[in-house]
């Protein structure tokens, strides 16, 4: 992605009031000076929208992949909105097939706990953060107990935060674990940097900048 796109997403992300400032209380325990809520992607516009962001994430990325995985339950329309954006790209293959995973498995019907596209060959999974890399592990675990190949992780945001306590901070981000753990890419359609440009550029976010340079001070990976 051009640094223009990811800053058009991070934009379009506070437009939509998915990315917000303030002070939240995130996973790891920390207070953090933004959010990022991809559930508030929720009109078939702003889901259009953000699945044309990932697509276009994963194609600039140049990973090569035969399908996509959603974890349940934020991936699943993740996974459905960036295969409708991919089949719409130019000199994509039309057919992009998707599956995704229920949490429960059913006893009836089809049964199972996998819906979609069999899972084969190379497995993109689609979720929006990733902050202890759990939705990405039961992901892999998954993918690979179907024979198929996990491939890459598509994320929308990339924190770019240190894990570990605040007395024993790791040098990589949960990111970077991932990446290493299980030897594929991790791709974001945008990261913390460019947020901070959207603070530096953007006037009417200018009270923010402080607090954001700080905890990116405190936490941020090293550069
Ligand atoms: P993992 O699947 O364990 O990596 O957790 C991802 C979690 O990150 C989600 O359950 C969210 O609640 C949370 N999260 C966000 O969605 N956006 C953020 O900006 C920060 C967090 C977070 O809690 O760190």
């Amino acid at each position: 992605m051009s640094s223009q796109n990811r800053l058009d997403f991070v934009r379009f992300a506070s437009q939509e009031g998915v990315l917000r400032f303030g002070e939240f209380k995130v996973k790891s325990g920390r207070l953090s000076p933004y959010f990022f809520n991809a559930g508030l992607f929720n009109t078939g516009r702003s889901v259009g929208e953000l699945g044309r962001f990932y697509a276009q994430a994963l194609r600039d990325s140049g990973v090569g992949f035969d399908m996509l995985f959603g974890p349940a339950y934020k991936g699943i329309p993740l996974a459905a909105a960036t295969a409708i954006a991919l089949a719409g790209l130019p000199s994509q293959a039309a057919e992009v097939p998707f599956a995704f995973n229920r949490k429960e498995a059913k006893d009836h019907g089809e049964g199972g706990t996998l819906v979609g596209a069999p899972l084969q060959g190379r497995v993109v999974i689609i979720d929006d953060v990733i902050t202890a890399g759990t939705s990405v592990r039961e992901s892999v675990e998954i993918i690979r107990a179907a024979g198929a190949t996990p491939a890459a992780v598509l994320i929308a945001l990339d924190r770019m935060e240190r894990a570990g306590a605040d007395d024993a901070l790791s040098a990589h981000s949960a990111v970077q674990d991932v990446q290493q753990k299980y030897g594929m890419p991790v791709v974001s359609i945008a990261s913390l940097d460019d947020i901070m440009q959207l603070l530096d550029e953007d006037a009417t976010f200018a009270q923010h900048q402080e607090a954001v340079s700080a905890y990116r001070n405190k936490y941020g990976i090293l550069r």
